[in-house]
Order: C-alpha cells, then sequence, then structure tokens
C-alpha cells in the first residue's frame, strides 16, 4: 500500500470564510453560531474568521467565487437553509445552490463546503439546526478544517512518478 492521506481536526493559523444566507435566519443564524463555534473549538481564531451575509441560498455561489478568488481564505463554509414547505420553487433555489457551490470549489481549488440545509418542513430545519439531529453548520466547519488539512498533505505529500 501507498500513503494514506488524512486531513486532521486542528485549524490553528487557517484562515476561513463563511457565506451565510438572510432568508430564513431564524435557522441559519443557528448554523453560523454552530460553524464558528466549532471552528473556535478546533483552534481557530476568532479574527480569522469572516462572515458575508448573502439575501438567500440562490445567491451563496457567487458571493462564494468572488470570495474564493480573493485568494485571502484556505476554505469556506456555505450556509444556508432551504424549506419546501415555504417555496414553490424549491428544487430550483435548492438546486442551483448546491450546483453553484460544488462549482466554486472545483473551479478555484479553494475547498468550499455545503452547510445547506434542504428539508421538507420547518420542524425539520430546525432539528438539523442544533436541535436533535445536531448541528450542520459545526458539521460543516469540521469538514472545512479537514479538507485543508488534507489539501496541505496533498502538496507535501506529491509522490514523483517514475518513468518507465
Ligand atoms: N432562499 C433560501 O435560502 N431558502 C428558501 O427556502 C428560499 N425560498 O423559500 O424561496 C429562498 N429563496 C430566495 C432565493 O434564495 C433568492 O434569494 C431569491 O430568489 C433572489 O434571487
Amino acid at each position: 500500500m501507498g500513503i494514506e492521506f488524512q486531513g486532521n481536526l486542528i485549524g490553528s493559523g487557517k484562515i476561513f470564510g463563511i457565506i451565510v444566507s438572510r432568508f430564513n435566519n431564524f435557522i441559519t443564524k443557528r448554523l453560523l453560531e454552530g460553524a464558528i463555534d466549532e471552528l473556535i473549538r478546533h483552534s481557530v481564531k476568532k479574527e480569522d474568521v469572516d462572515v458575508f451575509w448573502v439575501p438567500g441560498s440562490y445567491e451563496i455561489p457567487a458571493a462564494a467565487l468572488k470570495i474564493a478568488q480573493s485568494g485571502k481564505y484556505h476554505a469556506l463554509i456555505c450556509l444556508g437553509a432551504v424549506i419546501r414547505g415555504e417555496t414553490p420553487h424549491f428544487d430550483f433555489v435548492a438546486n442551483e445552490s448546491a450546483k453553484g457551490i460544488t462549482h466554486v470549489g472545483l473551479s478555484t481549488g479553494v475547498p468550499t463546503i455545503y452547510g445547506v440545509i434542504t428539508t421538507e418542513t420547518l420542524e425539520q430545519a430546525i432539528d438539523r439546526a442544533g436541535a436533535k439531529t445536531g448541528n450542520k453548520g459545526a458539521e460543516a466547519a469540521l469538514s472545512a478544517i479537514e479538507m485543508v488539512n488534507l489539501f496541505d498533505q496533498i502538496q507535501v505529500g506529491v509522490k514523483t512518478v517514475k518513468k518507465q
């Protein structure tokens, strides 16, 4: 077997940008609290976390792209809440937001974490924002730290491919 790579969960010295949707902010405020708390519990400094508010989940990708392109952040965390019960265009907002966030990560090489909850009901959203089933914002923050450290490993650990 070759080398096994994995990112640790130590966030010291890393700089994070959080893009958060104002729509459903009753939920997204909790996701944001969960994300910041998790970053700090993993040794990220408060001043190394910047927060960008956008109107809705649909706007997250455009803002995330600009922020990723600034080159100032090791990783981005995207937080939003799309609730089917409250919107007839649920699928459109949810799909475009997910596709766009993926595109930002792939096109810029900056780990860009998907922390948008998509639920049928407000109750399910509350559950995923810190009530019954954990806090999706905190999970996203942990994924961000892990991906940053994994990417660091990939850079130092590149193997030399021998020519035949
Ligand atoms: N944005 C959300 O983040 N969640 C939603 O549930 C939602 N609903 O219900 O429509 C929502 N809509 C707004 C959308 O993200 C854009 O801000 C808006 O369409 C303007 O472009």
